[in-house]
């Protein structure tokens, strides 16, 4: 039984972006319409420039799945780049590309200069189409295969944004569910309605500066059992694992869990949460620890929040240099979005959906679901007469 891991392939304008997804456990039913429509709810957002227009991401699967069920073997899948069609004569995989596609005017905050520099090209065309975040949509379908997985354990994921430029949202979080249907209907996917209109105001007047805005997001897990991940080494800590996943997407600059950086300025005693034991089980009264503790969860539902910083390609660009001639001009100007925190919202959800199957398919190994659930009930069962 491997452990879970993926490959992703694919550039923003060619015919696709492909993935393989090993260790997936034999028998587990999976639902196209879930994963297509995480894939929609990354498309959507206000801010987002035409390409969105073009795409309309959907899984289609070649490998390792027969009858809607999991093989054992591994998945594979691509997402196609409708996309493409416009950009055959400069992306096609065997003919010569043809000139004026070339990117010799690195855009400050993108992979293109240090990209160019790193191949030794004086064309960023290639780094900027593998950098480019168009490739989040493979990680959202790899996301939206564990949700369901961790989905048949009692595990839910949920991701809102709380911040937009200046515009921070004070979301209740008391009722998940309501928390839930208020993001989910709103255009930034902010669950406080009137930051929600402030946001879009904010990102309007960005627009029209030819400016664009980062912002935060924060992903909830809840249902997560106690104990996944470990302390006994560095890189199966689960702290570690989930803000290297999440700072590994594009234009991410910071993650959190629970307090995160507010722990700095409390003592310990405002920090830890401390313990009860309650109806035969042990309780928190506060989360401050965001559900991990010493790189394991605890039990409680796991709060991360990640920053995005502003996208980096500009209506109205920055002073840049030419790759050739070294000359100043302004950064290439291309399409692009004003602000994508919504759908990086998707995306975090995603990936900490990834490393939770991740961490949960190490505890609970197993070649079939069936021996994934007898491994998990045999878990929750000795923890129950604790
Ligand atoms: C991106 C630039 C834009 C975004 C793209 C990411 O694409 P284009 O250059 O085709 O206008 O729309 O995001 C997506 C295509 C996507 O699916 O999210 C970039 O440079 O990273």
């Amino acid at each position: 039984m491997p452990r879970l891991r993926f490959l992703t392939a694919g550039e923003s304008h060619g015919p696709a972006l492909v993935a393989i997804v090993d260790g997936l456990p034999a028998g587990l039913l999976l639902d196209r319409g879930g994963i297509d429509r995480d894939l929609a709810r990354r498309q959507m957002g206000y801010g987002r420039g035409g390409r969105m227009k073009i795409e309309k991401d959907q899984i289609e699967v070649l490998a390792g799945l027969r009858g809607g069920r999991t093989s054992g073997a591994p998945l594979a899948f691509c997402i196609r780049n409708r996309d493409f069609d416009n950009w055959r004569e400069t992306m096609d995989p065997w003919a010569e590309p043809a000139s004026g596609k070339e990117v010799t005017r690195p855009r400050p905050g993108h992979s293109d200069l240090a990209g160019a520099l790193k191949y030794g090209t004086h064309d960023a065309r290639d780094v900027l189409e593998r950098a480019s975040a168009r490739n989040t949509a493979t990680r959202v379908a790899i996301g939206a295969i564990c949700k369901q997985l961790l989905g048949g354990f009692g595990i839910e994921l949920y991701a809102h944004v709380i911040r937009i430029g200046e515009v921070v949202a004070a979301p209740d979080r008391s009722q998940l569910a309501a928390l839930r249907a208020l993001a989910e209907a709103s255009d930034v996917r902010c669950a406080d309605p009137e930051a929600d209109r402030k946001m879009k105001a904010r990102i309007d007047e960005a627009r029209r500066a030819g400016d664009s805005l980062g912002g935060i997001f924060e992903v909830i897990a809840t249902g997560v059992p106690p104990g996944l991940g470990s302390y006994a080494e560095w890189d199966l800590r689960l702290d570690g694992r989930l803000s290297g996943a999440l700072a590994s997407i594009q234009a991410m600059r910071g993650v959190e869990i629970g307090l995160g950086f507010e722990s700095a300025a409390r003592p310990g005693s405002d920090v830890h949460d401390p313990i009860h034991y309650q109806n035969g089980r042990f309780a928190r009264p506060s989360n401050r620890a965001g559900g991990v503790e010493a790189g394991l969860s605890n039990g409680e539902p796991i709060v991360v929040r990640v920053v995005m910083k502003p996208i980096p390609t500009l209506a109205r660009p920055l002073a840049s240099v030419d790759l050739k001639t070294k000359e100043p001009f302004d950064a290439a100007r291309e399409r692009t979005d004003s602000v994508a925190v919504p759908a990086a919202a998707v995306v975090g959800e995603a990936v900490v959906a990834t490393v939770l199957g991740e961490a949960f398919l190490e505890k609970f190994a197993g070649d079939t679901i069936e021996d994934v659930r007898a491994s998990h009930d045999a878990y929750l069962h000795r923890l129950g007469t604790y």
